[in-house]
């Protein structure tokens, strides 16, 4: 091949990859991510909507020990999560190893690979009363590292006021907030007064709702397909869903390759270790398989 030829054939497959990676995600956004912790991308999974809400109708008949179904104090409707049933119910294994999930969220974090953390089913009956406390999410989770993101991903159509709202900027405060149980929206049993170091001081999440005019929120109206990804740092919550159908989703959620296991002052969710220590690589470990890898 003359050398004039391999220049140009290069080039072509370096200016089609990035047509390519500009379809699943764009510079801007990859920026928003970065800077304000969420950032809305249209329209990537229309074609993955059906199977998912099959995934999900599976999920309901069939809960794992972690599902919950919060009751509306006022009527027979719920409010229904469980996560890490992504190995026992196909359509989300196929999701998670054949979607631009791991794509999209690799090169929103800007790492060298995506590592899949866990699938995360949250429905609301049409009606329920039942909001989301404000609440960020690494708190809960035993993941130390900066590389992270979830991708939330809504199978019916879901209006700005039923949206999740997200405080932009939140993940770089330098601040963890002590986790709220969804149940009861009450801080986790947790003593700030008594730690012995910064990095295991959790502060009550501030009155976002009393003083919204101090924060920027972020909300969109959403369609089936598209996804909301956010950071595992940044504030997030929602209030009750008028949606008419109710509002069905499913997150994920991915780590990069600074992400280790941690350990926190209460119990974590999900349990599953996959046999890490504390300070261990997550993608050493197989429950957490490696699901795409830049090419550079
Ligand atoms: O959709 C919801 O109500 C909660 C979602 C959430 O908190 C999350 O994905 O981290």
């Amino acid at each position: 091949m003359s050398r004039i030829f391999r220049v140009f054939s290069s080039s072509k497959s370096r200016l089609f990859k990035s047509l390519d990676s500009r379809q699943l995600v764009t510079v801007q956004e990859i920026k928003t991510f970065q800077e304000q912790g969420v950032v809305c991308v249209r329209g990537a999974f229309r074609e993955w909507v059906d199977k998912l809400k099959k995934g999900v109708g599976a999920n309901h008949a069939n809960p794992s020990k972690d599902g919950e179904w919060l009751k509306s104090e006022d009527s027979q409707t719920f409010y229904f999560n469980d996560y890490f049933n992504w190995r026992r119910i196909p359509e989300f294994e196929e999701f998670v190893r054949s979607s631009p999930a791991a794509e999209i969220a690799g090169k929103l974090m800007k790492s060298e690979f995506a590592v899949f953390y866990h699938e995360h089913v949250f429905t609301k009956d049409p009606g329920t009363a039942r909001g989301t406390p404000w609440h960020q999410d690494q708190p809960y989770y035993p993941v130390n590292g900066w590389k992270n993101c979830s991708l939330w991903l809504p199978l019916t159509p879901v209006s700005k006021v039923s949206c999740l709202k997200y405080v932009g900027g939140s993940h770089k405060w330098g601040k963890w907030f002590i986790p709220r149980k969804f149940a009861s929206s009450k801080n986790y049993n947790y003593d700030n007064t008594n730690t012995t170091s910064k990095q295991e001081a959790f502060d009550d999440i501030p009155d976002i709702d009393g003083e919204p005019d101090k924060y920027e929120l972020f909300s969109w109206d959403v369609q089936p397909g598209d996804c909301i990804a956010f950071h595992m740092l940044t504030l997030h919550g929602a209030k009750q869903t008028t949606d008419i159908a109710g509002r069905q989703v499913v997150a994920t959620r991915w780590l990069g390759e600074d992400a280790t296991f941690a350990t926190r002052p209460w119990e974590t969710s999900p349990s599953y270790t996959g046999g890490l220590k504390p300070g261990d690589a997550f993608h050493t470990s197989d429950t957490f398989p490696v699901m795409w890898r830049s090419e550079q």
